[in-house]
């Protein structure tokens, strides 16, 4: 634990950046999350209730869709991006007590994220690009979308710059020490990201881009879902690391315990560095055109990247029952009740933990190519990703933020309990909205459908309770997020009382020293993760580039 005086905070300059991102993923998050709550209580029928309906009465929202693009672009999109490119920015010059080797490439990388992000809405408010957060051709947006997307993607690959820029400044100075754990972590998720996103950013620049500009006369759909999901799988790998590595690093110590394992925790994300990406076509099981084996072959690289996972489940739980027992817990279980459950910062994040573990099952469910025959396209994967990136990801961040912002802002959280009671009310009102989306997705409800108005798609009875149970969950979790902010709000205005909060680091039972040097390359796992892409998109992506076919001219549903 470093503990440091209050008068002269250490890394002042990238503290500054670090809150430059945390104030636009916030605004993302109050922004799409209102989109959630419209989306929630119109699949309720609440609207016909109160006689309101946002996408009849509000003047700026012009339908379900446009509302939901809003909802996926802005949650899924840039809370998580820009949160986590503000938390890991701080997190590696704290832990590696190194400055950031180019402030001023920091502010670059920021601006060009934002100015993409300014880009990409313009046409989303004006309802020129309403085609959700895949953009699937033949949906065709305003070009501005895609170019502002493409150059948020590209300012995340300046991040993972200064970020090597500043690790090779610490390895100079340090040549023979294991890297810090939670340093490998942010270097490990930053690169990850870094190799997935080339596949959107080809999709953007060689295919979408040019289509939307009018330069070629149709697209090829298929490739352009290909190289999307190139990139669409590894990104929820993207989100989720900075959450796994709060867990792994930071909730130990705040529980009152100490991480269980070091080199499982490394072997758990270099095992995501070379299994996140090749695995995207799970998403494509149902798509013509893509051979049966490479479905087969990504199918089982997908029950692959499970097991870090797994390995994150034991060491997780291991750390938090070293915790609980540290804290005078007895028995098999008696450890549970002895974790800080009166700390919002590891309540929020050990609940998150919890419905992790059923988003994961889904996962399985998901992955298995028979049985997503039967979900792919409802409401059940809907339900999968509020348990994961809705809850895992969010909630944890959110749980993070309750130490952060005091600490980065020097006064005290206050209202604990009313945070407590945040993320108890999130954990509750996801498990059963969640619950009753994966049941309306085995009652055959299909996703990204405006439920309840849809003139094609008559309300089947058997739906009608579990959709009231949708907008439940849903309303619960809209007060969850109007008590996070106000919690948020009323420590930066309101707190009298300075903050103690120092930058957590958990030590480990088996520490850094029992990890082998192998773990700590670099060069042979950046191959390996080269060779599996090669073998798992090469065929897949040579077929569709040997027949591509631009011939599909652009579709304005809207
Ligand atoms: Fe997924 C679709 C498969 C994880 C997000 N996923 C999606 C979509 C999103 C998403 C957004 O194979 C929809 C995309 C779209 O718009 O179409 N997913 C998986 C698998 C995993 C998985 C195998 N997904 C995630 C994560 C996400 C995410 C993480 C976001 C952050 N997913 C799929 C598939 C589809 C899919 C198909 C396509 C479906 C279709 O047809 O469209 C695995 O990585 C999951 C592994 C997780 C675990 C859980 C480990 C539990 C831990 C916590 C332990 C601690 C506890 C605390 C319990 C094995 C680590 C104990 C505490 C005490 C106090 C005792
Ligand atoms: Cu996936």
């Amino acid at each position: 634990m470093t503990t440091e005086s209050l008068a002269s905070p250490p890394f002042l300059a990238e503290r500054r950046l670090t809150i430059a991102y945390l104030v636009v993923a916030l605004v993302a998050l109050a922004v799409g999350g209102l989109m959630g709550l419209f989306q929630a209580t119109t699949y309720a029928g609440f609207d016909r209730w109160i006689g309101f309906n946002p996408y009849l009465d509000l003047p700026w929202i012009a339908s379900y869709y446009q509302g939901l693009t809003i909802h996926g672009v802005l949650l899924i999109l840039v809370w998580t991006t820009f949160f986590i490119c503000g938390f890991l920015t701080l997190v590696l010059v704290q832990v590696l007590r190194q400055p950031l080797a180019s402030l001023r490439l920091g502010w670059v990388a920021f601006g060009i994220m934002l100015f993409g992000l300014v880009l990409a809405l313009l046409p989303i408010l004006a309802n020129d690009a309403t085609v959700l957060f895949t953009f699937y051709p033949p949906l065709k947006a305003n070009s501005l979308y895609y170019l502002g997307l493409t150059l948020l993607v590209v300012g995340t690959w300046v991040v993972l710059l200064t970020f090597v820029r500043t690790y090779r400044a610490w390895r100079r100075e340090h040549p023979t020490e294991r890297t810090p754990l939670a340093a490998f972590m942010a270097l490990v998720t930053m690169t990850m990201w870094t190799i997935a996103s080339l596949g959107i950013a080809a999709e953007m620049l060689f295919l979408v881009l040019p289509w939307s500009l009018g330069l070629f006369g149709g697209v090829d759909p298929l490739l352009a879902r290909t190289l999307f999901w190139f990139t669409g799988h590894p990104i929820v790998y993207f989100w989720l690391l900075p959450a796994y590595l709060s867990w792994y690093t930071m909730v130990p110590q705040q529980a009152g315990g100490r991480l269980f394992s070091d080199p499982m925790a490394r072997v758990s994300f270099l095992l995501f560095l070379l299994l996140s990406i090749p695995v995207g076509i799970h998403h494509q099981y149902a798509d013509p055109g893509i051979h049966q084996g490479m479905k087969l072959l990504q199918g089982i690289f997908t029950f692959g990247v499970f097991f870090p996972s797994l390995l994150t489940f034991f060491n997780v739980v291991a750390s938090l029952e070293l915790a609980g027992r540290a804290r005078g817990g007895r028995g098999w279980l008696g450890w549970i009740p002895r974790l800080p459950w009166n700390d919002p910062v590891v309540t929020a994040q050990v609940l998150a933990m919890i419905l992790f573990a059923f988003g994961g099952i889904g996962g399985l469910v998901n992955a298995s190519y028979n049985v997503n025959l039967v979900v792919h396209n409802t409401s059940f994967v809907v339900g999968h990703f509020h348990l994961t990136v809705g809850t895992a990801v969010t909630l944890t961040f959110m749980g993070i933020l309750y130490w952060l912002v005091p600490y980065l802002s020097g006064r005290a959280l206050v209202g604990r309990r009313w945070a407590l009671a945040q993320a108890w009310l999130w954990f509750i009102g996801m498990a059963l909205f969640s619950l009753a989306l994966h049941r309306l997705g085995l009652l055959g409800m299909p996703r990204r459908s405006n439920i309840g108005d849809a003139p094609y798609l008559p309300l089947q009875p058997e739906w009608q309770s579990w959709l009231s149970l949708v907008g439940i969950g849903g309303v619960m979790m809209t007060l969850s997020g109007l008590l996070f902010f106000a919690i948020l709000l009323l420590t930066l205005l309101r707190s009298r009382q300075p903050a103690q909060v120092a930058f957590p680091e958990a030590a480990a039972l088996s520490g850094p020293a029992d990890t082998p040097a192998l773990l700590d390359r670099w060069r042979p796992w950046l191959v390996l993760a080269a060779v599996l892409i090669v073998v798992a998109y090469g065929p897949p992506l040579a077929t569709q580039f040997a027949t591509l076919a631009l011939t599909s001219p652009g579709l304005r549903p809207w």
